[in-house]
């Protein structure tokens, strides 16, 4: 393939499903907006500033494990294998796994965002002349579909960064099982997991004191109002996060400082003061409950690496 285009695996996210999603989530009670649509531009500059607060700790944590043990991983992955990314982004953390990886049939980052997609492959066919390196856009929510040309005898999908965190057990399950059929019987998923901890390392993680999470969180309100012509007053709003002990996970909210009236689309919503949008849940696991669900999806676990302080976790799974 040349170096400037991407296969295209599935029609993305539209303007009008954007609005319906908008609509639907702010129409429940409590209100819900999906924590997908946080990444448009500033998003995604804020969520790369969130990577790098002192109180942040899940990207340097498991980007110390991926270091430390990347010839570990790239031997659980074996030789000729397809590697594909799930939500690839600039794959900064996939890079010292490739490298210890020189026998790869190919690479196959997949993320949404096209543009970044191919900015991506291309600084890394520099870095990697050798390395086959087939980029696809895709929304890895969605069904993947890899071209026949790009699957090799051994598929494993490499997804970090505990995005799994950000699913409902339940749809995490169905992603899994999605991928475990992507990868076929003998396939593999290598998969960065974030462990349950200490409330006081946890929260402030979402709570930071730079107040950038609290940005990322109130963007949303931002892109709504430029994307759907809605008229939020995000002054009026505050950021919220908090761990849900029952639920394992952290939840973060906007809470409405005021009664206020919002209207998008002629829709109008109605907010109580106080009363709070639920924009995501990050999902903490202990291994064995990350283990108990993925073998539900048809996935059963091979090898688990892990910091020090057993705040995260790689683990390698077998379809
Ligand atoms: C992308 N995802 C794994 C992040 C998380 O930790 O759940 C998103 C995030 N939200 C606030 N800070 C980071």
């Amino acid at each position: 393939m040349s170096s400037n285009s991407a296969i295209l695996s599935h029609p993305l996210a539209t303007h009008e499903e954007f609005l319906v999603d908008v609509l639907e989530g702010l129409s429940r009670t409590p209100k819900t907006l999906p924590c997908k649509y946080f990444y448009d531009q500033k998003g995604s500059q804020l969520f790369d500033r969130i990577c790098e607060l002192p109180e942040y700790y899940p990207t340097r944590t498991e980007a110390s494990i991926l270091n430390k043990y990347a010839a570990e991983i790239s031997a659980a992955i074996g030789e000729g294998a397809t590697l594909i990314e799930f939500g690839s982004g600039s794959s900064t953390k996939t890079v010292p796994l490739l490298k210890a990886s020189p026998n790869l049939a190919a690479y196959v980052p997949v993320d949404i965002s096209r543009l970044h997609l191919l900015e991506t492959a291309a600084a890394l066919r520099t870095q990697l002349p050798e390395l086959s390196i087939e980029p696809v856009v895709a929304d890895f929510t969605a069904d993947v579909e890899i071209p026949e040309s790009l699957a090799s005898e051994h598929q494993t999908v490499f997804f970090p960064g505990s995005t799994i965190g950000n699913f409902p057990p339940k749809e995490a399950t169905q992603l899994l099982t999605r991928i475990a059929e992507l990868v076929g019987t003998g396939g593999g998923l290598v998969i960065g997991i974030d462990l349950e901890k200490d409330l006081g390392v946890l929260e402030p993680a979402y709570y930071d004191s730079q107040n950038v999470t609290a940005a990322f969180n109130l963007n949303l309100l931002n892109r709504i109002n430029r994307e759907l012509q809605a008229n939020f007053s995000v002054d009026q709003f505050a950021h919220i996060a908090f761990y849900n002990d029952k639920l394992h996970r952290i939840e973060m909210h906007l809470r409405s400082l005021q009664s206020q009236q919002v209207t998008i689309a002629d829709e109008s919503f109605d907010f109580a003061k106080d009363e709070t949008i639920h924009t995501e849940s990050s999902h903490k696991y202990t291994v064995e409950r990350f283990t108990t669900m993925a073998a539900s999806a048809g996935l059963r676990l091979e090898k688990v690496w892990t910091d020090s302080k057993e705040w995260f976790a790689v683990l390698h799974l077998l379809a």
